[in-house]
């Protein structure tokens, strides 16, 4: 089937607003690649599950303060704590499914006014996606969304400036996927994107780093 322990697994990043979609669709991927037989895993950034993660999650609830710069800084280190496994999962064959990474930093520190450049310098380095699957919304219609929580960056204006934000950083490795479609529409998109980009990995495109 293509499945061989020699090729690597592909690294694919869902990123979008709030509501947009990302944590349903990834886990959908998550059973269509599985129903396939292919090795895959979940992720998501932050990862709550770490020291790190638990700070991050602690000021998204606004159960702490931290200065714009400190956190950027945590969303980072959360992200370079899970760099080793990331790359041996991917070496190993596995493919994963990430919903949110460093576009996700960068768009989000930006959008309060940190300077671009300064936001992605602590990202190089990092593993860089495969492909990029942007669900592509407007900030009124995913706040009508509903289901905006109590958390940080859950509110209108602040998700408009986030949009702004993404749109600088989209570069070769993305997709752009409108996420006002039915459900199953975008599903299929999204299956057939990650399925060619699976196929390339196996076929031996190299592994690089961001920002590449
Ligand atoms: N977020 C997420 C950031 O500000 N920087 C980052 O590097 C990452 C990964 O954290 F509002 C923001 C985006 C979102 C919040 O994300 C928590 P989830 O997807 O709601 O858990």
């Amino acid at each position: 089937s293509g499945c061989n322990s020699e090729s690597r697994g592909a690294l694919v990043v869902l990123e979008g607003l709030d509501r947009s979609g990302k944590t349903s669709q990834s886990s959908r991927l998550l059973k269509y690649l599985e129903g396939l037989g292919h090795s895959v895993e979940l992720w998501r950034f932050p990862d709550r599950s770490t020291n790190v993660g638990q700070m991050i999650s602690s000021y998204l609830s606004n159960k702490s303060q931290l200065d714009d710069h400190t956190i950027h800084l945590l969303f980072s280190a959360n992200r370079w704590e899970k760099r080793s496994l990331m790359e041996t999962k991917l070496k190993t064959g596995t493919t994963l499914i990430v919903d949110r990474y460093s576009y996700s930093g960068v768009a989000f520190s930006s959008a309060k006014g940190l300077g671009d450049e300064w936001c992605k310098a602590p990202e190089i380095g990092l593993l860089a996606p495969d492909l990029v699957l942007y669900l592509d919304i407007q900030p009124e219609k995913a706040a009508e969304r509903g289901g905006y929580g109590d958390e940080k960056y859950e509110q209108l204006e602040f998700q408009r400036k986030v949009a702004q934000c993404y749109q600088v950083l989209h570069d070769a490795s993305w997709k752009i996927v409108d996420a006002c479609q039915p459900i199953e529409d975008i599903e299929k998109q999204l299956q057939e994107l990650v399925l060619e980009c699976i196929m390339a990995c196996q076929k031996g495109k190299p592994l690089a780093n961001l920002w590449s």
